[in-house]
């Protein structure tokens, strides 16, 4: 029988520190993740994967008495939207009954939301906005 003697400096490292004996630390790649991976050679990831947020649209709704613009200056100030795509934005709305303000994350969204109606609220415009999945 042979016992097999630790061999000196290999203990596995302190959580924290760089074990720098460590095949990979030397710039070695990633050993293959799964048997099927290794005997079929076939890489069948080759990112780990990474959970995209939902995205959600920011819609204004026409109104006849909400000034033009004032729908332009919301979508500049709240949306970010320069003069020019502030206006077109706003004219499609006016034609068209609906508009896409911004696409953003579900929290994000809603604060937009919010702060379109505290505007339009604090001087008496009826405008108003949504959100919807996109
Ligand atoms: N229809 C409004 C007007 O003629 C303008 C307007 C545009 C209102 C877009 C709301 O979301 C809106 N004054």
């Amino acid at each position: 029988m042979v016992l097999q003697a630790p061999v000196e400096g290999r203990e596995k490292p302190e959580c924290g520190s760089v074990n720098l004996l460590h095949p990979r630390a030397a710039g070695e790649s990633e050993p293959p993740r799964r048997d099927e991976e290794r005997e079929s050679g076939v890489a069948t990831r080759t990112r780990p994967k990474v959970a995209r947020p939902d995205r959600y649209k920011v819609l204004l709704f026409n109104d006849d008495y909400t000034p033009m613009e004032f729908v332009v200056t919301i979508l500049e100030k709240i949306f970010g939207k320069g003069p020019s795509e502030a206006t077109q934005i706003m004219l499609a709305i006016h034609r068209g009954g609906v508009g896409v303000a911004g696409v953003y994350v579900l929290e994000v969204a809603e604060t937009k939301v919010a702060r379109v109606h505290q505007a339009a609220q604090e001087r008496g415009y009826p405008l108003r906005a949504g959100v919807e999945k996109e």
